[in-house]
């Protein structure tokens, strides 16, 4: 590509005389002709990748990466004065997901693409992504976050859907996006709008009035659902994208040659999560409207559809009352009852049921009894699914149940987020590592090689040095280059223990108020949104951030201390945050976390993961062996038995163990209400010690002694280099592509 020539074209101008926006601009209509040039898969049979959130990042560096350009874009801007990050900054990020799910949908895109696989994504254009978060006195306050422009990546289509509310109809507009994998085809990204989303009614917030659901209907991206009517949109926004996201598979599959019998042969619908369930009983709807018996329809469909779980969460599991299905879709219900009956006759289970004697639907239980697949998303998850919270599942219909560890896509994790690194393992071992991750392995062959050990440090070093300037550009924030960089950034809850790490944070204030200095600097860093309506989460954050206050602001401390929450996290902090990080906090409740792939991000850049045997973080250890990891706290085994007796007493620890009762007081001290909201305070405090309902009391002592242990190995910083190359090595297991390779020989079966 040649920039000089573009630029004339588009603007008139050379390079030079550009600004950041008319170059944004250009490259991007020239990446999407680029894209759209590109061969797409074919095969009679297509995936559909139908989720709620599809929390795919900025575009346009990951394209260019993607179409092999990035090199010679970067310096043909370079050679005119411009720095191809200040492009980069154009870009509005599409917060378009929550977190982990989200993301992960976004990273199987590039992996389908990359591979060659036919299957595109399917989901909701949201006016709104996932809120900005900015804080006040301390606090976390929610602003609406807008991220269309008029330049983006979206295609308006011509393709429209109506889609029925009893009574009402809405139309679903079809917009794309193109999916490029790295070097290879492009897919497609279906994300559908209504035409009479009004924006004008954000300013009263959001309207839930069913006569209007057509202004509010694909406005904004749920954080959360504690409200009823909150719930009701949720169910009509789930709705309208399987509707209309099957009315689109159907219309495909009619036009390849099926004849709906052989549906199964030209579709297969991966579930993610049960946010998108309804599309068993819409396609069983469709198909029987179109003349297909219902028998045979439920059969047909089932063989279509394969569901993910991403949570042992009960609260998140998704259950709706029959009663709002019948407001919001009464078209489905006398289909789901009927599901419902043919469940019960062939398993004689009641806790089995779709629809329980409360009138409540559970989602869930409908994907299982009617997919072909039902998938955990690590190892550990899966396991627990089948022994305990699925187990009556699992008894009646093993043959589904299956493993597929999460993934992440190294294009965006590493090649895309830390070039310095990447161009130094291409020296060392080549790039197969780009499309076959598992060649990173040979990096074990530099084991006590000092010069490449070094070379890896200075690396870090320089990825921390470029996280400073953003953050004090960005945020105004001050961070010490020189110290531990110690991380966690992910969603703000209470089973991610966000708390836990607090508590370490007092008691390491407290020691060094005491005389006792660390040899290194640290620098604690977070990163997390919390749903507005998640009270003790956004109690949590206030911990933190006045934390951040006292300590940062004492001279006998900050030296050796410091507490940082970044503002608004996003994929975008996490691409400059993850490189730069020494420590990968990775703390949950033991059987609590499905997997994280933060985890994984983090291994990948060469941070060493201090974590509980949760999830993913249970595959990290095996791969790196103990040497390379920091495990502690009770295992899941532990942690299951004891919510069954229901035998953990937060205040029995309280009472005994003096450096908890110490770190718990610190909370509603007098440092801590000189900068705080009283009632936040006490309120955390009593949550913890009344309840702590996530166990934070009982593995405090081990995550401390633990997390002692990693600093004091970061002092022999080649020992720890050689724990950073070892990570990075065997991070080749966790690469999306390999994920999507097993849902592909598993479950989906294209041919590519
Ligand atoms: C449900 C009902 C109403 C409103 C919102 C929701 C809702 C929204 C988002 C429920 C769940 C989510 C997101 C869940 C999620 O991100 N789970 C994470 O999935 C990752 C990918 O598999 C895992 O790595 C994480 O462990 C898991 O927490």
């Amino acid at each position: 590509m040649n920039l000089t020539e573009l630029l004339q074209r588009n603007c008139g101008k050379s390079v030079r005389e550009c600004s950041s926006e008319e170059i944004y601009i250009a490259l991007l209509k020239e990446v999407q002709r680029l894209s759209e040039e590109k061969k797409r898969p074919e095969s009679k049979k297509k995936l559909y990748y139908f989720s709620a959130e599809f929390l795919i990042g900025k575009l346009l560096s990951n394209n260019l990466i993607n179409l092999g350009i990035y090199e010679e874009v970067k310096k043909q801007l370079a050679e005119n004065g411009k720095n191809i990050c200040d492009i980069e900054d154009i870009e509005n990020e599409p917060s378009l997901g929550n977190g982990g799910l989200g993301r992960l949908a976004a990273c199987f895109l590039d992996s389908i693409a990359t591979l060659g696989l036919n299957g595109d994504g399917v989901g909701i254009k949201y006016h709104y992504g996932l809120f900005k978060q900015v804080f006040k006195d301390n606090k976390q306050t929610a602003v609406p976050d807008r991220w269309l422009t008029d330049n983006g990546w979206l295609v308006k289509t011509e393709r429209v859907y109506p889609v029925k509310f009893g009574k009402t109809t809405v139309y679903a507009l079809l917009y794309d996006l193109n999916v490029t994998g790295y070097n290879n085809t492009t897919n497609t990204l279906h994300l559908f709008d209504v035409e009479t989303a009004d924006e004008g009614i954000v300013t009263e917030g959001i309207d839930f009035d069913k006569n209007k659901i057509a202004k509010n209907l694909t406005l904004f991206l749920y954080p959360d659902d504690s409200d009823d009517a909150g719930r009701k949109l949720r169910i009509y926004q789930q709705y309208f994208m399987v509707s209309a996201g099957a009315q689109m598979l159907l219309e495909e599959a009619v036009s390849k040659g099926s004849n709906l019998h052989d549906l199964a042969d030209y579709a297969v619908i991966q579930i993610n999560d049960t946010h998108p369930t309804m599309v068993i009983p819409e396609l069983i709807r469709l198909l029987t409207e179109k003349g297909v018996e219902l028998d045979e329809a439920i059969e047909t469909v089932s063989k279509c559809c394969a569901y993910t779980n991403h949570t042992i969460l009960a609260e998140a599991l998704e259950k709706w009352p029959l009663s709002y299905l019948k407001e919001v879709v009464p078209q489905l219900v006398p289909i789901i009852e009927i599901l419902d009956d043919k469940a019960r006759r062939k398993i004689d289970n009641t806790e089995l049921a779709i629809i329980d004697k409360n009138d409540t639907v559970h989602m869930a239980h409908l994907d299982i009894h009617y997919c072909m697949s039902v998938n955990g998303v690590a190892a550990l998850h899966t396991d627990i699914l089948k022994k305990e919270e699925l187990s009556g599942f699992y008894e009646a219909y093993p043959e589904k149940f299956n493993n597929k560890t999460n993934g992440i896509t190294f294009r965006r994790w590493l090649l895309h987020c830390n070039h310095q690194l990447t161009d130094f393992i291409t020296s060392l071992i080549g790039d197969g590592y780009k499309k076959n991750a598992d060649e990173l392995e040979r990096l074990k062959q530099f084991k006590g090689n000092k010069d490449v050990l070094t070379k890896l440090l200075h690396i870090k070093q320089d990825k921390k040095k470029e996280l400073c300037r953003y953050l004090r550009e960005m945020q105004n924030i001050e961070v010490d280059q020189a110290s531990i960089f110690d991380i966690q950034i992910k969603r703000l809850h209470e089973y991610k223990r966000q708390q836990l790490n607090a508590l370490y944070i007092i008691h390491k204030y407290l020691e060094i108020k005491g005389g006792k200095k660390p040899s290194t600097p640290i620098t604690c860093i977070f990163g997390a949104k919390a749903a507005p309506a998640y009270i003790i989460a956004q109690d949590i954050i206030h911990l933190i951030l006045c934390l951040g206050k006292v300590i940062n602001n004492d001279p006998q401390v900050n030296k050796y201390l410091k507490v940082i929450m970044v503002e608004n996290y996003n994929v975008t902090l996490a691409e400059k945050l993850i490189p730069a990080c020494d420590i990968s906090e990775q703390i949950s409740l033991a059987s609590k976390e499905a997997s994280g792939t933060g985890n994984m991000k983090f291994m990948l850049n060469g941070a060493v993961t201090l974590g509980t045997e949760d999830g993913a973080n249970v595959e990290i250890h095996q791969l790196v062996g103990d040497e390379n990891i920091y495990v502690f706290g009770d295992s899941s085994d532990v942690v299951v038995e004891r919510y069954k007796k229901s035998s953990y007493v937060a205040k029995d620890y309280y009472e005994k163990d003096e450096s908890i009762k110490e770190a718990v007081d610190f909370i509603t001290g007098e440092q801590l209400l000189k900068v705080g909201d009283k009632v936040m305070l006490e309120r955390l405090s009593h949550e913890l010690v009344s309840k702590d309902w996530f166990m934070t009391f009982p593995d405090f002592g081990e995550y401390v002694r633990i997390k002692e242990k990693a600093l004091a190995d970061y002092e022999n910083r080649l020992e720890w280099a050689e724990k950073m190359l070892v990570n990075i090595a065997m991070s080749g297991f966790f690469s999306s592509d390999r994920t999507i390779g097993e849902y592909n020989r598993d479950i989906w079966k294209l041919d590519s």
